[in-house]
């Protein structure tokens, strides 16, 4: 087996794939429609598959991976594979101590604050995440012209779970790190940013076709705080995959203050959530670019798709309506699908998207 070190895979071609015209500014024959957390959640055979296995060991074996993965794409024909794993691994595999407990999420056994915890924090080496590129490799032969996903989570998002110890509503150790060391909290960051480059780099050499950088919790902070707290390290992780050729997602809940600066953080497609029309997004977007397509992806509010057919096909034509105005639109949700999805409500979202 290759080892994460080894020379690249060679990516594969893939000229017609509608999400990778949509992520270079094309408008596609054919809209390309995926879903943020498709993988899992709301799948009776993903709920089979992990029922006597644990979140963290099943994104380290690279066959479980590759099922889960496939799953939603075999059932819905969505236009993207999205990679089965979670924001954590990386730092699991790099040695902290965390578990995902299920029903709460991720569980950090000892919160990082201080200065000593900050400066402990494990390097991830490559090698320490080859069951993740082994997935990836498997996946990449499996999914003919469908592309694949690959994620990591933004340092500021990893950093609330690190620093709060766990999921949290209003990351208050986290900000008052922030505010109260600003040097620490860069370092920290700085780590941060580090570990999900290097992870992120794994996932472009074994053979993934787009990237996505999820800063979840973004939208917690003000932008004066995302500016000049956030914005340099989630640059630099996005820059540092410049050289890949791989599109970059960037994406945040509740961020539509934010848009201008996130637009400005490097990615090729900029994600939005239902809190903002995508063509008050895509106005937000342009206005911070001097170059470039705006391209968006977005933005169903996932708890309408409980609301029964009538009401989301209609949701879904006011966001493919709002979404010409950006140069392209890559139809997603604006956050994760909800555990409690109807999963065929997802099913008739793509065949009505690809009927158009
Ligand atoms: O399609 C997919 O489901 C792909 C796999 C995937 C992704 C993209 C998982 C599996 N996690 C993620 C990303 C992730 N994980 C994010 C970014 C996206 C988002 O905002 O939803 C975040 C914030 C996490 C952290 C996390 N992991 C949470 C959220 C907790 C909180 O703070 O509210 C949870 C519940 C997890 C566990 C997790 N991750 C994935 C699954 C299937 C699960 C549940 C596992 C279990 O309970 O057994």
């Amino acid at each position: 087996m290759t080892k994460t070190g080894a020379p690249a895979t060679a990516r594969r071609l893939l000229p017609d794939a509608p999400l990778l015209l949509a992520a270079r500014g094309e408008r596609p024959n054919r809209q390309p429609v995926w879903f943020m957390r498709q993988a899992g959640r709301s799948l009776p055979e993903y709920r089979k598959l992990r029922a006597d296995q644990p979140m963290l060991r099943a994104c380290m074996t690279p066959e479980l991976v590759c099922e889960i993965t496939l799953q939603p794409v075999r059932r819905h024909g969505v236009d993207a594979a999205i990679l089965f794993s979670d924001i954590m691994v990386p730092l699991h595999a790099a040695g902290v101590g965390l578990d995902i407990v299920p029903g709460t999420g991720p569980v950090v056994e000892r919160p990082v604050r201080s200065a000593s915890e900050i400066m402990a924090l494990p390097v991830l080496e490559p090698d320490a995440v080859e069951p993740v590129a082994a997935a990836v490799r498997l996946l990449v032969a499996e999914l003919g012209q469908t592309p694949l996903i690959g994620f990591a989570g933004a340092p500021f998002t990893l950093a609330s779970y690190l620093v709060e110890g766990g999921p949290s509503r209003h990351h208050e150790h986290t900000k008052a790190l922030m505010h109260a060391e600003p040097d620490l909290w860069h370092a920290l960051l700085g780590r941060l940013a580090e570990l999900t480059l290097t992870f992120l780099k794994v996932q472009a050499a074994a053979g993934v076709d787009a990237l996505q950088l999820f800063d979840s919790w973004a939208g917690a902070l003000s932008q004066r705080e995302y500016r000049q707290f956030v914005f340099p390290h989630s640059a630099r992780v996005l820059a540092g995959l410049a050289g890949t050729g791989v599109p970059r997602i960037h994406f945040g809940v509740g961020t539509g203050e934010l848009l201008g600066a996130m637009a400005h953080a490097g990615a090729d497609v900029v994600g939005v959530d239902w809190r903002i029309p995508l063509d008050v997004a895509a106005q937000r977007v342009r206005a911070a670019r001097e170059h470039g397509p705006i391209v968006l992806q977005g933005n169903l509010d996932p708890a309408a798709l409980l609301a029964g057919w009538p009401a989301v096909e209609r949701e879904v034509l006011r966001v493919i309506a709002e979404g010409s105005a950006a140069d392209a639109h890559v139809l997603n949700l604006g956050h994760g699908v909800l555990p409690e999805t109807d999963p065929d409500m997802l099913t008739r979202i793509v065949e009505l998207v690809h009927s158009r």
